[in-house]
């Protein structure tokens, strides 16, 4: 299940998917502060790479909330994990901030970098509690916010583990798209 949007020169793509099995260019990981393996998409993106993955995260520093860090991708298909802590959802105005600027902070690693193809999760919907329905329009809104400004990054996928959560973000991103 699937769809692709074109905003400006970028395709934007929804996908009910394993993100561990994306062949973009870099992976987001919805992380932890310490960057170990922890559980969720964390723990099944450092399964996948491998236990070097790891090895490199610990010399990385960490990563506070809303901040992106940049690792090799060993054993998966993308070369990149691109590390980034969601906010642990507690109902405040900071929540939708630190949470856009996982996505805004994560696309401009890629570009620094030049990346050009991104795969990412639904960061903070698991664990950390973020409401998915809130949590898609700040994810929608600063992903296509940024690509109308950065025609270098030519494709994100979101990648949603259930096809329930994949309705959410296509009802969200056709709503954004039409207003
Ligand atoms: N592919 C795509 N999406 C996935 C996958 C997968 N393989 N596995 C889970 N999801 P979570 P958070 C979805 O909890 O809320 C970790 O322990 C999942 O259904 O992974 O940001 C870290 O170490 C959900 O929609 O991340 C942190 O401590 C989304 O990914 C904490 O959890 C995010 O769920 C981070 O919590």
């Amino acid at each position: 299940m699937s769809a692709k949007y074109k905003i400006e020169n970028s395709i934007l793509e929804l996908a009910a998917d394993d993100i561990t099995r994306q062949d973009t260019e870099a992976i987001v990981n919805a992380a932890n502060k310490a960057l170990s393996p922890g559980g969720g998409v964390s723990g099944a993106i450092h399964r996948a790479a491998g236990p070097k993955l790891w090895e490199e995260c610990r010399t990385l520093g960490g990563c506070r909330t809303g901040e992106a860090k940049l690792s090799r991708g060993y054993n998966l298909k993308a070369k990149y994990v691109i590390h980034t802590v969601g906010p642990v959802y507690s109902g405040s105005k900071s929540d939708p901030e630190d949470l856009s600027e996982c996505y805004k902070n994560s696309l401009l690693l890629a570009s620094r970098n030049k990346i050009k193809s991104v795969s990412f999760p639904s960061i903070s919907t698991g664990v950390f509690g973020y409401p998915i329905k809130e949590a898609s329009i700040v994810a929608l809104k600063t992903i296509t916010g940024f690509l109308k400004e950065h025609p270098e990054i030519e494709l994100v996928r979101i990648v949603l583990f259930t096809e329930g959560d994949y309705g959410i973000y296509k009802a969200s991103l056709d709503k954004i798209l039409k207003d």
